[in-house]
C-alpha cells in the first residue's frame, strides 16, 4: 500500500496536522494507499520554495540549460515508464493498452515539446526615428511569470498536469501543483524523478487535497501565487476565477464540454462509426474533448444507430491489465452515482435505450467498482438533461437532423464550446460547417489527433485562453517592452 506526502523544496513531506484521506481503486474499491491531506500550512511552504527557487539558481539558469534538463525529465519519465504506468492504471483503472499510448507517453512528451519550443521563442523589435535623429531601439523581453498554480483533474491525470508543468517550467516559472484528489500516484512520482534528474528544490512542489476549503482554494488565494493554470469543471473555474480576481491574477482555464459529432450522409461510414466509438467511449467517456451528442443525417441514421449499437455492445469491460479489455470504470463511486443518475434520468425523460442503461455485471470483488453501461440513447428533444449538460460516462444521445444549417444550430445550441467532429467525404462542407462551429477544437474525419504546437482551449463556458505552442509561451511569460535610446 501506497504513502503519498507533499513534495515540497525537494523533500516529501507530511502534513503538519497529521490528517490523511483513503486512495482506492475504482475497479474493486480496494485500498491502494493513504494520501496526506494538505492545508493551509503545506501550501504557504510550497509557495515560499517556489518563490525562493525563482530567486536561486533557477532563475537565472540558460535557457539552453533548462531546455536540457527539462529533456532529462521527459528521459527520466521514460527510464520509469512502468512505475508511471502502474501508479496511473492503480488509480485510474483505466486499461493498460490505453495509459501505455496515450497517458505516459504524453507524460513525457509535454516536457521534450516545451524544452524544444522554449529555445524558438521571439519577441519583436523596431527602430524608432526620433527628432534628434539618432533614433531609439524598441523591443521586447520575455520574462517568467514567477509561480504558477496547478490545478488538475482526474481523468487524464499526467498528461493534464504535465502539459501545464512543461510549458511553465520551460519558460523558467516554478510551480505549485494539487493533482487531483483522485489521482496523487502519478504526480509524486514525477517529484521523484525531478530530484533524480537535478530540477533544484523549489522549482516544481505538490500539495495534496481537496478543493473547497482545502488545498486547491488555498492554493488559488495564496497572494504569493502570480497565475492559475486550470483543469476541471466549469463550476470550479468560476470559483478558481473569483479567487484570481483578488490580486487581479491571471487564468488559463480548460473547462468542460458537451461536445456535437455531425455524421452527414455523404462520410466514409466505417471510419464516422470507428471515431465515434473512440469519441464516445475511450477511457469510459471520461475526456473532456470526448462526443455526448451525436447528429446524423436521415438517410444513414438507422444504419449508424444500428452498427453504433453493434460496436458498442462489442465493447468489454474489465480490469486494467487484461488486453481484451477496452473500458475500465468510471473513477470513483461518487462519479458513478453522478452518471447513473443521468441514465436515470434519461428514463424518465423518455428516452428511447438503444443500449446499456445500467450496471454491468462484473466478477468476484469487481462488482464493488464503479461500473456503468456503455449507453446510447436516441428520441430526446434538445432540452433534455442528457442533451444539454455534461455527463463524463462512457454515452451519447444520438439524434436525426436533415439540413446542414440545422445541425449547425443543433450542435451549437448549447452554454459549451470546447471540441467537435464532422464526417464527412465532400471538402466544401468540412470547410464550410467547420468555419461555423462555436468551438476550440474541430476534427474533420478524425478525433484527439493535433500538434501540441497549435492552439487548444475552449470557447464559450469551456476555458478561458489558449495553451499549446507558442500559446502556452504567451501564458507563462510576461513580456516587457525596452526601448533604448540610441
Ligand atoms: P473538478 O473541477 O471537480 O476538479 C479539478 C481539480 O480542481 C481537482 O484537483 C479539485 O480538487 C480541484 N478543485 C475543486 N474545487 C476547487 C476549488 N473550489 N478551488 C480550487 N480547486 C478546486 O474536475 P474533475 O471532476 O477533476 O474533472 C472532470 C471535469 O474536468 C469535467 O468537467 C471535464 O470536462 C473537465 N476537463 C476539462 C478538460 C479540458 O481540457 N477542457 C480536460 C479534462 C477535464
Ligand atoms: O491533449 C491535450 O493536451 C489535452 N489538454 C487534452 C484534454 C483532454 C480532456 O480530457
Amino acid at each position: 500500500m501506497g504513502e503519498f506526502k507533499h513534495f515540497i523544496n525537494g523533500a516529501f513531506v507530511s502534513s503538519a496536522s497529521g490528517k490523511t484521506f483513503e486512495n482506492r481503486s475504482p475497479v474493486d474499491l480496494s485500498l491502494i494507499g493513504m494520501v496526506h491531506e494538505g492545508g493551509e500550512a503545506e501550501i504557504d511552504a510550497a509557495v515560499s520554495a517556489a518563490r525562493g527557487a525563482l530567486d536561486g539558481e533557477w532563475g537565472s539558469m540558460a535557457t539552453a540549460k533548462r531546455s536540457e534538463l527539462l529533456h532529462a525529465v521527459a528521459a527520466g519519465i521514460n527510464r520509469r515508464f512502468d512505475e508511471f504506468l502502474d501508479a496511473e492504471i492503480a488509480d485510474t483503472g483505466k486499461p493498460r493498452s490505453l495509459a501505455s499510448h496515450i497517458d505516459i507517453p504524453r507524460g513525457a512528451a509535454n516536457f521534450s515539446v516545451f524544452a524544444d519550443a522554449v529555445k524558438g521563442e521571439a519577441t519583436e523589435s523596431f527602430h524608432l526615428d526620433t527628432p534628434d535623429g539618432t533614433g531609439a531601439l524598441n523591443y521586447a523581453i520575455r520574462v517568467p511569470k514567477g509561480v504558477i498554480g496547478v490545478i488538475s483533474p482526474w481523468n487524464l491525470p499526467l498528461l493534464l498536469m504535465t502539459w501545464k508543468v512543461g510549458p511553465a517550467l520551460a519558460c523558467g516559472n516554478t510551480v505549485v501543483v494539487k493533482p487531483s484528489e483522485e489521482t496523487p500516484a502519478t504526480t509524486t512520482l514525477l517529484g521523484e524523478v525531478m530530484n533524480e534528474v537535478g530540477i533544484p528544490a523549489g522549482v516544481f512542489n505538490v500539495v495534496h487535497g481537496f478543493g473547497s476549503n482545502s488545498a486547491g482554494e488555498f492554493l488559488t488565494r495564496h497572494p504569493g501565487v502570480d497565475a492559475i493554470t486550470f483543469t476541471g469543471e466549469t463550476r470550479t473555474g468560476e470559483a478558481i476565477m473569483r479567487e484570481a480576481a483578488v490580486g487581479v491574477r491571471d487564468v488559463s482555464f480548460e473547462l468542460g464540454g458537451k461536445n456535437p459529432a455531425l455524421i452527414f450522409a455523404d462520410c466514409d461510414l466505417d471510419k464516422a462509426i470507428e471515431g465515434t466509438m473512440r469519441s464516445v467511449f475511450a477511457n469510459c467517456g471520461q475526456v473532456c474533448l470526448g462526443t455526448e451528442r451525436v447528429y446524423v443525417e436521415r438517410p444513414i441514421f438507422d444504419e449508424f444507430v444500428a452498427r453504433l449499437k453493434a460496436a458498442a455492445e462489442k465493447l468489454k469491460l474489465g480490469a486494467p491489465d487484461d488486453d481484451s479489455v477496452n473500458l475500465g470504470p468510471l473513477i470513483s463511486k461518487e462519479h458513478q452515482e453522478k452518471v447513473l443518475s443521468y441514465y436515470e434520468k434519461a428514463k424518465i425523460e423518455g428516452a428511447i435505450v438503444i443500449t446499456g442503461g445500467g450496471v454491468p455485471d462484473m466478477p468476484g470483488e469487481q462488482a464493488n467498482g464503479a461500473w456503468v453501461e456503455p449507453t446510447i440513447w436516441t428520441g430526446l428533444g434538445e432540452n433534455s438533461a442528457i442533451v444539454r449538460e455534461e455527463i463524463f460516462g462512457p454515452c451519447c444521445h444520438i439524434q436525426p437532423f436533415d439540413a446542414e444549417d440545422e445541425v449547425v444550430r443543433l450542435a451549437n445550441e448549447t452554454p459549451y464550446g470546447l471540441a467537435c467532429a464532422i464526417w464527412t467525404e465532400n471538402l466544401s462542407r468540412a470547410h464550410r460547417v467547420a468555419s461555423k462551429m462555436e468551438a476550440g477544437i474541430i476534427w474533420v474525419n478524425s478525433w484527439f489527433l493535433r500538434d501540441l504546437r497549435t492552439p487548444f482551449g475552449g470557447s464559450k463556458q469551456s476555458g478561458i485562453g489558449r495553451e499549446g505552442g507558442v500559446h502556452s509561451l504567451e501564458f507563462y511569460t510576461e513580456l516587457r517592452n525596452v526601448c533604448i535610446k540610441l
